[in-house]
């Protein structure tokens, strides 16, 4: 129902976005687009570029008077950082094009890309492969977001884990009550011990020249019961959930609910038990699903975890290849974070509103924003008649 595409590169004049699929005639608030940006900017452990930028989005296409009109959305980010690389990124033939970077980063797309595309300067591959490119992401995210809170979608997000510190679980119910400390927290992390050791984590990394990764938790609460669907590998919600949090950079591993725990566990402490009271309806008695059940959402929590490794740029050189020499050489290094955990968190909620924005609009349906809403509203009295009322989250 939605497609989106980015272009553009780290240290090009831009990145854009283009969002299509939207209903027609949905308010659209720019400088909550623009909220977003930052929350993807701050974070303890982000190098120096973030200074540089200030992302701010300008509408190109699809947006008048305030209201998406019915064709496809482009958002545009200048790089501002782009001044201080005019030549080295220049469209046409410069004059003196820069020394060519030869030397891969383990863990980078430098390797496998310069030898994938025939380089010589793996420049041309780690300017797109950098995740620079999901600031457009963010923006276009931001519009799913606007989208989805007609519907009492709330996405939240929080830092699990740095590195070796990390805390108990968040219950999903008490996200919302945390929201605030989460953000103001340098690492997106409540709890404030926590997030000391955390930012103490990551001061002994920069220290060393090393870099750190982590955990970090997206909770959709809110998300209507049927998203998605089983009847086809590619329709699932979890499978989409994992798709596009699998594509941030860095991100090694997605889980869904219990995830992995559940696997050590028995179908008896798993399985969510399903009571029905005369008040509330249909009620869950915990959410180790995840809010998704044969590929479909079930009314709770969407709970989702990614694990990201380490950032592959090193100021401690890691072992490398010169692949114009084949001679044995110290990585390339360029400015990069230590840690970029807390604005990963902040792009997942992003990519999760991004599909749950598809998904609803697949259920729902709607050209315009008023048949989108009606379906929906018609939708939930035709659950609420089968005894489901929603929003009911785990009661224990
Ligand atoms: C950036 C993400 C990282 C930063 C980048 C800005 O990209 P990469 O995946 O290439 O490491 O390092 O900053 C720079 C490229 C730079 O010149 O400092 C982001 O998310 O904005």
């Amino acid at each position: 129902m939605l497609r989106m595409l980015t272009s553009g590169e780290s240290h090009g004049p831009v990145l854009t976005v283009i969002l299509d699929g939207l209903p027609a005639g949905m308010a659209v608030n720019i400088e909550s687009v623009n909220e977003e940006l930052a929350r993807r900017q701050r974070g303890y452990g982000r190098g120096k570029r973030q200074q540089i930028e200030q992302d701010r989005v300008e509408v190109l296409s699809g947006v008048r008077h305030g209201r998406t009109m019915p064709g496809p959305v482009t958002l545009q980010i200048r790089n501002k950082d782009y001044a201080n690389w005019q030549a080295r990124m220049s469209s046409s033939e410069p004059e003196s094009p820069g020394t060519p970077v030869t030397r891969p980063r383990p863990g980078h797309a430098d390797f496998a890309g310069a030898l994938k595309y025939d380089l010589a300067d793996i420049r041309d591959i780690l300017e797109r492969s950098s995740a620079r490119t999901t600031a457009a992401l963010v923006a276009a995210g931001a519009l799913c977001r606007q989208l989805l809170g007609l519907v009492g979608v709330e996405i939240y997000s929080h830092v699990c884990a740095i590195g070796e510190v990390s805390g108990p679980p968040v219950d999903p119910a008490r996200i919302r009550d945390l929201a605030d400390d989460v953000e103001a927290s340098p690492v997106r992390c409540a709890d404030p011990d926590l997030s000391a050791a955390m930012q103490a984590a990551i001061d002994q990394a920069t220290e060393e020249g090393d870099t750190l990764g982590g955990i970090f938790e997206v909770i959709a609460l809110g998300c209507p019961l049927g998203l998605g669907s089983p009847v086809q590998w590619d329709r699932r919600l979890d499978a989409r959930l994992a798709a596009a949090l699998m594509s941030i950079q860095a991100v090694k591993g997605v889980e869904i609910g219990a995830g992995f725990g559940g696997a050590v566990r028995k179908g008896s402490e798993v399985h969510d038990e399903i009571i029905h009271d005369p008040g509330d309806g249909y009620v869950r008695l915990s959410n180790n699903a995840g809010g998704v059940e044969g590929g479909i959402s079930n009314g709770e929590p969407i709970v989702v975890r990614c694990a990201m490794k380490p950032l592959p740029t090193l100021r401690q050189r890691l072992a490398s290849v010169d692949l114009a020499t084949r001679e044995p050489v110290p990585a390339h290094f360029e400015r990069s974070d230590i840690c970029a955990v807390p604005a990963a968190a902040v792009i997942a909620e992003a990519m999760v509103a991004y599909v749950l924005a598809d998904a609803a609009l697949e259920r729902f349906g709607g050209d315009s924003i008023g048949a989108f809403l009606a379906h929906w509203q018609a939708d939930r009295e035709a659950l609420a008649a089968r005894g489901y009322t929603g929003a009911r989250w785990s009661k224990r």
